[in-house]
């Protein structure tokens, strides 16, 4: 019996000798899965979403192969910020891990983009990956894994069973056992030890097998385009090594180190996703050296990455200010915007004290710039009427130094002869001073849209000089039928105007009902676009200097509409030409 039980014990183990061997060549997403939620079950997904943050979603991966190579959990998840809530938000969340015995008790946030396509009907779905190294399971076949959301005010996320996939990266067997920070030893390229960001331990000008000195050393590193790497190694007092970094399938080296005391770094912008080498290099002397690895996502525009090298990759704005960063390997940034004939836009740059950075405009389907660029100090400015309406450029290029640069844009609806103060020298303009709305945030848009009609827009106007002249108010609002809906329709809605008083919406308030016509031509790309004059009289507020406006829908039934701070232009005088007046106010 206990032969027996050794004899079952030998095959089953060569059977698993064998499995390994076989999933060595491929990655494994196949293990053994149990799933548990307490979440709200919507169509097949565990929502958490309750107040008190006690939702979770659990897994238990069991026969974990042992092995030297780190696990990848591939995640699958979908997030929005409320009930039935909007597209494109990224998924928040805390991953906390465990192995049996409970010595390994690991919590990491977790950020995951939304990676939904254009025609994913709800727009919900974000993945990404996470790397648990192997020496965190410390031998353990089993893990447990747990995802809770961070705080009540984190978006909704949602999971299932086969939200998370352990991928286990292919092991390259001959490299001896990877043993927390210190690296193996490596001889060449083909050998590169493939390496996650940290710090780590490594050695130089000792024997190596054939009687000869360690005088290289490769590991390899995974970058998306867009990512900055910083490199770091700190070389011992007795010896003088040289770090370098080379791009994928290439055979030269990119980036320069810079020294300080012993410590040299070299820092890269990747221009190709893909696995990158590292290679540190003896000159002379020998000794351990650190090696530290850093990554950063760039957050051009706050869009978690680079803003694309080409216009087709271009990252789309709003009016608003943005922030962007230019370096070595990242020399050019493009933006997009979607412009109405007639309407102005101001772009302005502000870059580094230490850098030199240009900005340039193009039109719709074209290359060459458009405009010309003033330039005061380190700030770049260039105004242009758009004379013809559809999706322009914007690119910012580096001719030196590097760092953050801010993008202010601004649009107003006029051409500029009219705008200009000093030319027609009878009409002031205002933009908002403050804007707040607790609408659905969509590419710089609140939507207004709940069936409970509790969302809205405010905007407040500082500072207007007093008179007698009526206000004009040019809006821009967006609007379409539902979700995602269609193009071409109007914007409705509740105009509540008035000047604060003492108390909440003390003072003077008056509302009218507002219908803006779509004015989106042909190649807008969604045709959601409404703008109109509307005539505030200013006889029932003499003196004041601050004006509030709040717009609500009026029906559930009625069409979607969104606003931002932009959408609100103040005129003390009605502009002389080029739009018409679409209603007159009627007070009720
Ligand atoms: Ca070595
Ligand atoms: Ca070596
Ligand atoms: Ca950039
Ligand atoms: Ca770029």
């Amino acid at each position: 019996m206990k032969i027996r039980k050794v004899l079952t014990l030998l095959i089953f183990l060569s059977i698993l000798a064998i499995m390994s061997l076989s999933a060595f060549a491929v990655s494994n997403s196949n293990l053994t899965n149990k799933f548990q939620s307490n979440g709200d079950l919507i169509q097949g997904w565990y929502w958490l979403r309750d107040n008190n943050i006690q939702d979770y979603a659990q897994w238990t991966f069991e026969n974990i192969l042992s092995g030297d190579n780190d696990l990848t959990l591939d995640f699958t998840v979908l997030a929005t910020d409320r009930q039935n809530g909007g597209r494109g938000f990224p998924a928040d969340f805390l991953l906390i891990y465990e192995v049996p015995g409970g010595n390994v008790f690991i919590t990491q946030k977790v950020n995951l983009p939304n990676v939904s396509s254009a025609n994913d009907p709800v727009g919900y779905t974000c993945s990404g990956q996470v790397i648990i190294p192997r020496s965190d399971l410390q031998g353990a076949s089993v893990l447990f894994l747990r995802a809770e959301r961070i705080s009540p005010h984190t978006n909704h996320v949602a999971f299932n069973k086969d939200s998370i996939k352990i991928i286990e990266t292919t092991a390259e067997e001959n490299y001896p056992p990877y043993q927390g920070n210190q690296l193996p030893d490596t001889n060449n390229q083909n050998e590169a030890f493939l390496i996650q960001p940290g710090i780590y331990n490594g050695s130089l000008g000792g024997q190596i097998s054939g009687g000869q000195r360690d005088s290289e050393d490769w590991y390899s590193i995974n970058l998306q385009a867009g990512q900055i790497i910083n490199l770091q190694l700190t070389q011992p007092s007795t010896g003088y090594f040289t770090l370098y970094l080379r791009p994928p399938e290439l055979t030269s080296n990119v980036g320069t180190a810079t020294i300080q005391d012993n410590t040299k770094t070299l820092q890269y912008i990747a221009n190709i996703t893909g696995i990158w080498y590292i290679k540190i290099i003896r000159s002379s002397g020998e000794g351990e050296y650190q090696l530290s690895i850093n990554i950063q996502n760039q957050n051009d525009a706050d869009s978690n990455r680079d803003a694309g090298d080409t216009p087709e990759q271009a990252i789309a704005l709003y009016p608003g200010i943005f922030t962007g960063f230019l370096q070595r390997a990242d020399n050019v940034d493009w933006y997009s915007i979607n412009l109405q004939e007639g309407q102005t836009i101001n772009l302005q740059l502000s870059m580094p004290s230490d850098a030199s950075f240009g900005l340039s405009l193009t039109r719709p389907g074209s290359t060459s710039g458009a405009g010309s660029v003033q330039t005061q100090d380190k700030i770049k400015t260039l105004q242009y009427v758009a004379n013809v309406s559809g999706i322009w450029h914007i690119k910012i290029t580096r001719s030196s130094g590097e760092g953050e640069y801010q993008l202010s844009v601004n649009i107003s609806g006029y051409q500029s002869g009219q705008t200009d103060q000093s030319q027609s020298g009878s009409s002031q303009i205002f933009t908002a001073n403050k804007f707040y709305s607790n609408g659905n945030l969509i590419q710089g848009w609140y939507w207004l849209r709940d069936s409970a009609l509790k969302q809205y827009a405010e905007w407040t106007f500082e500072n207007v000089p007093p008179g007698n002249t009526d206000l004009t108010l040019d809006i821009t609002a967006l609007a379409t039928n539902q979700a995602d809906g269609g193009r071409g329709f109007p914007a409705k809605f509740k105009l509540i105007y008035g000047f604060p008083g003492s108390g909440l919406m003390g003072g003077v308030f008056q509302t009218m009902e507002v219908t803006l016509p779509n004015t989106s031509p042909r190649s807008d790309p969604v045709g959601y676009t409404c703008q109109g004059l509307i005539i505030v009289p200013r006889s029932f507020t003499p003196g004041a200097s601050t004006f509030f406006f709040r717009i609500e829908r009026i029906s559930s039934n009625d069409n979607h509409i969104a606003f931002n701070q932009e959408s609100i232009t103040l005129f003390t005088e009605e502009p002389s030409s080029g739009f018409s007046e679409i209603q007159k106010p009627r007070t009720k």
